[in-house]
């Protein structure tokens, strides 16, 4: 099922909406929001410049910086008493990114989820078992408000707990699953675990899946756990952009459609930020169209894509991003949790008892990610008293987990054992090949 006539439009008509939307998007942040206006000054752009989709390439572009900057709302354009929701997101340093939405910010993102739940071929006849955690971040809650809106029974059921999980499941029918992809694989381990057949025992056929990547070798494992009825597609979304919703795979599983009509993409080169032709792999640009509370443009997202223009089987004529290979930056994507080394850091410098120099490690054990943080001490005293050591690793692992809201490892090794770096320090070994 297509939700929209948007998304089969011919080209020429997704395009003649962009050019609309985007002269009211750059009028509107122009007149409303002070940190747009001053930088369009800076760089010599009005609104009024902006006559064609290729004068897009004349305005500034908007980094992750600029909201630690504006915290918590100075990129808004609305008064407070418009906002009807806020979310926030993980990732920048101490503070989180927070969000906002007017009622009809939140009618167009669920709209947009609606589409993406049913390019993976979700119905009405559906039930959907939401596993991502409710909260601030924008998956839960997207992902249930799009199902809604299709019709589909929701089952607001949030991350762990996985006995809870499984009664679930199987109780109630379940037909859909939402998750990250690890966590739907450590789930399925564990149904078989207990001797449950996914493909027999359960009415599960249906994967919707986001927040982290999932590589084929991580699909095709899902195959294996759950069954080869089970259909997984893959959802890209941003907190910043409005959470899920921006792009979804179709059940043709040849890249992500991005809702063209709400956001342009733009591939750049992260080192240069040139606009790189068609086709070619790089940063993630987008532009939000006709957002209310928090327009964004130009926002680098530093996810590392490629876009296609080639027409789908499934009869959209949007275009579709590929999975993402990377990033562009030092952001670690954790059981779907953004995390940068220096929000790491920001927690051990406080802490007297160690010394600043630290090594990430991050592994996957039992399909789920694990993050060990090792640290020097600075007296090495300490090593002679277990009991000191032990509550040092407990106060460590309280502080990552209210600044990361994520568990970690902590190994404390002797003063001056980790290694020296002369030039760019190597702090992050991510051993999760493939995802697996
Ligand atoms: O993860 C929004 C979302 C929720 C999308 C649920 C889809 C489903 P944030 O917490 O702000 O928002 O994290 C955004 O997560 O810049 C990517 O680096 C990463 N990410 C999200 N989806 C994917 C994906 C949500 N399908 C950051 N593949 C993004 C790879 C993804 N990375």
């Amino acid at each position: 099922m297509i939700w929209a006539k948007e998304e089969t439009l011919p080209r020429s008509e997704i395009e003649a909406i962009q050019l609309s939307k985007l002269k009211d998007t750059v009028r509107y942040i122009y007149d409303r929001v002070k940190p747009y206006r001053d930088r369009m000054d800076a760089a010599g752009v009005k609104p009024e410049d902006i006559r064609t989709l290729e004068d897009l390439k004349k305005l500034p572009y908007t980094y992750k910086a600029d909201f630690k900057e504006n915290y918590p709302d100075g990129l808004f354009a609305v008064d407070k008493k418009e906002i009807v929701r806020y979310h926030a997101s993980s990732g920048t340093t101490g503070k989180p990114t927070v969000v906002g939405y007017t009622r009809n910010d939140l009618d167009m993102w669920l709209n947009n989820v609606a589409r993406i739940a049913c390019m993976g071929g979700a119905t009405a006849d559906d039930v959907a078992q939401i596993s991502f955690g409710y909260g601030t971040f924008t998956g839960a809650l997207g992902l249930h408000g799009g199902l809604e809106k299709i019709g589909a029974s929701v089952i607001p059921m949030s991350s762990g707990n996985t006995n809870k999980q499984i009664m679930f499941l199987k109780d109630m029918g379940v037909t859909l699953l939402v998750a990250t992809p690890s966590y739907a694989l450590h789930l399925g381990e564990e149904i078989r675990k207990r001797g449950i057949d996914p493909a027999k025992d359960l009415k599960l056929h249906i994967g919707l899946f986001g927040g982290e990547g999932m590589t084929e070798p991580m699909r095709d494992e899902m195959h294996k756990v759950w069954g080869e009825q089970f259909v997984c597609t893959q959802n890209y979304g941003m907190s910043e952009l409005c959470g899920p919703g921006v792009a979804g795979e179709c059940t043709e599983l040849c890249g992500m459609h991005v809702n063209e009509d709400w956001f342009i993409p733009e591939i750049i080169d992260p080192e240069t930020e040139e606009v790189l032709p068609p086709g070619e792999r790089g940063e993630l640009v987008v532009t939000c169209l006709g957002k209310e509370a928090l327009p964004l443009v130009r926002y680098r997202t530093g996810d590392m894509t490629r876009l296609m223009y080639e027409p789908c089987k499934c009869g959209r004529t949007t275009c579709r991003m590929e999975n993402i290979s990377g990033r562009a930056d030092d952001m670690l994507v954790i059981r779907g949790v953004n995390v940068f080394p220096t929000q790491i850091e920001e927690v051990l410098l406080k802490i007297d008892e160690i010394g600043p120099h630290y090594e990430i490690l991050v592994e996957r054990k039992n399909r789920l990610d694990v993050m060990t943080i090792t640290v020097e001490l600075i007296d090495d005293r300490l090593l002679d008293s277990y009991a000191s050591l032990s509550e040092l690793e407990g106060r460590i692992q309280k502080a990552l987990k209210s600044q990361l809201g994520l568990a970690t490892q902590i190994r404390l090794v002797a003063p001056n054992s980790l290694k020296r770096f002369e030039g760019k320090a190597k702090r992050v070994t991510d051993l999760r090949k493939d995802g697996l």
